[in-house]
């Protein structure tokens, strides 16, 4: 699918903005915390800002099997070195890393000008920045320093919800999209599910309360087997950030302490707590067809947290690698369980309804929280 010339100016246009959100992040961050080792299950900031200019260059610069210029390859390929040894690679500083990236900009608007790319790897490449976007502000939170939090206030409020019935029948999950889908979202094909509720808003914060004040993190019956043992080693008696404290619940949110306000979703539980409420509440997680469909046809209130469902990660019927094996296909393991729908911090660009995000069920760094749903 070559780029028609009527599309260059949005895809420019998208280049630009996202670039814009990816420097505007970082830009209240000193250097110091941009190189650090905030976890090991995160890179440092400086590395993600350069693995997204080396995966420009990777997409809409370089030639089929070109290397990069200065042997960034090593560096940049996720899969060559583990995150928690980033920090001690000789990566590029923090000033190089923007030189870089400005370096790789301007050779990219050069080729979209003279011989551009096919359209997809427009959208795979902004894609792919909104979506380090995301996991930077997940380091930032974690971090602890104050960070002036984006969209705070933007969550309304949501009352507690009544179920709404998706009733019996086919519907079609996934897309043959090749625009902007991932390998993981196609083919489309036909799937037929009973009957089912499933609640129209992810369970807030009030609610998730009565569940740890219910004993919940103490009863066994709650939890599965491999929930159980996580919440053992884990030690975990409220979601991540969470500190309970003489005048109730408090949480900190980038570098914040405050009141765990009642009514937004409850964020920054595993897939076991997710379970584990899932079952107080005398329901259970969606699986993922189940959250399509019922976001088709009820429409789901996407974009607050991320939604774990019982899935774990698989190819679709069909499912062919494209165009790299190293974005979806080796994630296909029965210990990935698929998140739905995004969060706050998800861009418009990525958050659709086919979208399939994929963890280990025991992380909790994501801007994750749960939604319930029940036999019919
Ligand atoms: C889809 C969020 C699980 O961060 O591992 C970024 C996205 N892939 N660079 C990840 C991704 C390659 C991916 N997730
Ligand atoms: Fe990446």
């Amino acid at each position: 699918m070559t780029t028609a010339v009527h599309e260059l100016p949005r895809i420019a246009g998208e280049l630009e903005r996202v670039r814009e959100t990816t420097l505007e992040l970082l830009e209240p961050l000193d250097d110091e915390l941009l190189v650090a080792q905030v976890s090991s299950i995160m890179s440092p900031l400086v590395w993600d800002l350069a693995h997204i200019g080396w995966f420009e260059e990777l997409w809409l610069v370089r030639r089929d099997g070109e290397q990069s210029a200065i042997g960034l390859d090593e560096l940049y390929d996720a899969f060559r070195h583990e995150r928690a040894e980033r920090s001690s690679l000789p990566i590029l500083r923090p000033a190089e890393a923007r030189a870089y990236l400005e370096g790789v900009r301007r050779r990219t608007l050069e080729v979209l000008e003279d011989e551009p790319r096919d359209a997809y790897l427009y959208g795979l490449v902004l894609q792919h920045e909104l979506q380090h976007q995301e996991t930077m502000l997940q380091t930032v939170q974690l971090s602890g320093v104050a960070y002036p939090a984006p969209f705070h206030d933007d969550l309304p409020p949501s009352p507690e919800p009544e179920d709404v019935l998706v009733t019996a029948g086919p519907f079609t999950l996934g897309t043959n999209d090749r625009l902007w889908a991932y390998d993981n979202e196609r083919p489309a094909h036909v799937v037929e599910l009973p009957a089912f509720r499933i609640e129209p808003r992810p369970v807030t914060n009030k609610r998730f309360v009565e569940f740890i004040e219910a004993g919940g993190y103490r009863k066994r019956h709650y939890w599965s087997d491999d929930g159980w043992r996580w919440l053992r080693a884990e030690r975990a008696e409220a979601p991540l950030y969470w500190e309970r404290t003489d005048g109730g619940w408090q949480r900190r949110r980038f570098g914040q302490r405050e009141p765990v306000p009642p009514d937004e979703p409850v964020m920054h539980v595993s897939f076991y707590e997710a379970e584990a409420v899932s079952a107080w509440a005398g329901k259970r997680l969606p699986t993922e067809a189940e959250w399509e469909k019922a976001a088709r046809e009820t429409g789901a209130t996407l974009g607050r947290v991320w939604e774990w469902t019982s899935s774990t990660f698989s190819g679709y019927p069909g499912f062919e690698a494209f165009p790299y094996a190293e974005y979806s296909e080796v994630f296909f393991r029965d210990e990935q369980r698929v998140l739905r729908g995004g969060s706050w911090a998800t861009d418009p660009l990525v958050a659709r309804i086919t979208f399939r995000n994929w963890d280990f069920p025991q992380r909790r760094q994501l801007f994750s929280g749960v939604r319930l749903a029940s036999d019919a």
